[in-house]
Parts: C-alpha cells; structure tokens; sequence
C-alpha cells in the first residue's frame, strides 16, 4: 500500500495491531510521518491534517490504516464525519475479523459463527456491512481488496488517491493467531475467502459497482464455502445451522452484487 501512495504520504494510525510494528520517533518503519492517534479518533485526526495541508497547497496524501474494531465499531461516528465532510483522504481499513491487539476478541467485522475470545460458541451476529454504510456517504471512489492478491490491491490505492475527497478501501486480512490457522496458510485462506465469495473484491467509482478480478469468475461459480472454512480453528465445530445460514448470506450477496452489476437493481 505504501509502495503504492508513494513518499509524500503520512499515515494515520489508531490503537490497533499496526501500532506495534510503526516504529520510533524520529524513523519510523514505514519510511514516512506516522501519527499514532486515540482509537476513536483516525478520521477526525486525518480530517485536520488534511485540512491544513490542504490550506498549505500541498497535496500530501493523508491514509488512514485502521483495523475493524477502530472502523466498524469505536471509530464509525468520526469516519462518518468525515466523509460527510468530503474530506480529501484515504481511508484504509484492514479487516482480520477481530480486535486482534487485544487478544482477538469479536468485533462488528467478526463474520457468523467464527470462535473469537468473546464468543467461543461462535458469534451468533453477522458480520455488520460497512461498505455499504460507507457507500450511503456516496464517496467518489470505495474498493474492496485482500491481502493474497497484492497486485490487485497496489491498482487500487494507486486510483484511490487520484480522486479528490473521501476514499475508502476495506481489505481482508487474514490473521493466522486469530483465525487459528498455520501461517504459511494466509495466501491460501485469503484466496479461499474470495474463492469462496465469502469476500467479494469490487471498486464502486461514483457509485458505480465493478466487480474486479478473481471474484468475476467467484460470482458465478464460487468454490464450497466449507473449502474457505475448514482451515480455520476459529470455525471449528460451526454448528449445521449458522453453516446453512452464512451460506445462505453468501448466496444472498453474490446475486445482489451481479444483479447490480448488471444494472437489474
Ligand atoms: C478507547 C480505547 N479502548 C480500548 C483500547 C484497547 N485496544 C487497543 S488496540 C484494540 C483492538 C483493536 O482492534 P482492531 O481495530 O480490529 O485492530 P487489530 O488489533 O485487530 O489490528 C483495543 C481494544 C484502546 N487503546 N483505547
Ligand atoms: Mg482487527
């Protein structure tokens, strides 16, 4: 991603998994400015910065880079804002499902019946859909991505930021201790995720939906769900029930999301 938005970028970051790895004052381990900011507070944060670059007439790209707990859940009023505001930014949220720096326990991104901390019988509550929360604020460009398809991924910041005003790309990120897998597993699980359909790679550009690469051929023939899940320990024992009805929920979105492409809906 940072290949992708070039140097002059800085990064904002809330509390999550990322705060880690930023590095120390005065390098950092993205090679760029990268303020670590209140869990609650990515958006705003950006929405000033941004505001006084912009002021300054540099076009210094402002990304956000926060995980689902600060998007989905505590950081949604402060994203909304922003991006009602026509904010010029970039909001990255990267998704492994769960509030990992804590100790994965579930979040509003922590899809049905998946084992976190916090629900070891598995979550009873469907993953909350944030793209289309964020497509309501009708933004000038919004992507989906996943951490096993790179390319895809670096196309996607690259055309993000050469819109003016809010952006936002959701990417899936497969987490080896939280979703119980072994790590060499990642590329393959988040293959599996859009393989599968239970993760749809798409752009929406003023509003218009395309759905982009592997999900092409995914939307028409996707591979068992039971493929994509078996992996994973978190699914592990997934009761017939919340299987039937996750893959009811994944049929369900694969024909809304042709059936918009086509323009039927
Ligand atoms: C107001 C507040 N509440 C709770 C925390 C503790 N906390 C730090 S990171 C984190 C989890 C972040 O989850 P997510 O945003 O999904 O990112 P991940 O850790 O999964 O990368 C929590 C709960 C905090 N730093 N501030
Ligand atoms: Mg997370």
């Amino acid at each position: 991603m940072l290949k992708a938005a070039g140097p002059d970028s800085v990064l904002v970051v809330p509390a999550c998994c990322t705060s880690v790895i930023q590095g120390i004052y005065p390098n950092t381990a993205m090679n760029i400015p990268v303020y670590n900011v209140g869990f609650a507070t990515a958006a705003a944060s950006a929405s000033g910065m941004s505001a006084a670059f912009r002021s300054m007439g540099k076009k210094t790209n402002v990304i956000v880079y926060a995980g689902d707990g600060g998007t989905l859940d505590i950081g949604i009023q402060a994203l909304s804002g922003a991006f009602e505001r026509g904010t010029d930014f970039l909001y990255i949220c990267y998704d492994n499902e769960a509030y990992g720096n804590t100790g994965m326990q579930r979040s509003g991104g922590t899809p049905l019946g998946a084992k976190t901390t916090t629900t070891p019988g598995g979550k009873t509550d469907f993953k909350k859909d944030i793209d289309a929360i964020v497509a309501a604020h009708e933004p000038p460009y919004q992507a989906t991505a996943c951490a096993a398809y790179p390319q895809d991924l670096f196309k996607k910041v690259q055309k993000a930021l050469t819109f003016r005003g809010p952006t936002f790309i959701h990417v899936l990120a497969p987490c080896p201790p939280g979703w119980r897998y072994e790590t060499g597993k990642s590329v393959e699980v988040g293959k599996l995720a859009v393989k599968s359909g239970m993760w749809v790679l798409y752009e929406r550009e003023y509003g218009k939906l395309t759905i982009t690469g592997p999900s092409k051929a995914a939307i028409k023939k996707p591979v068992p769900l039971e493929e994509y899940l078996a992996p994973q320990g978190r699914f592990k024992g997934i009761d017939r029930k919340a299987l039937e009805t996750l893959k009811q929920r994944v049929d369900r979105t694969l024909k809304r999301f042709a059936q918009e492409e086509a323009g039927v809906c």
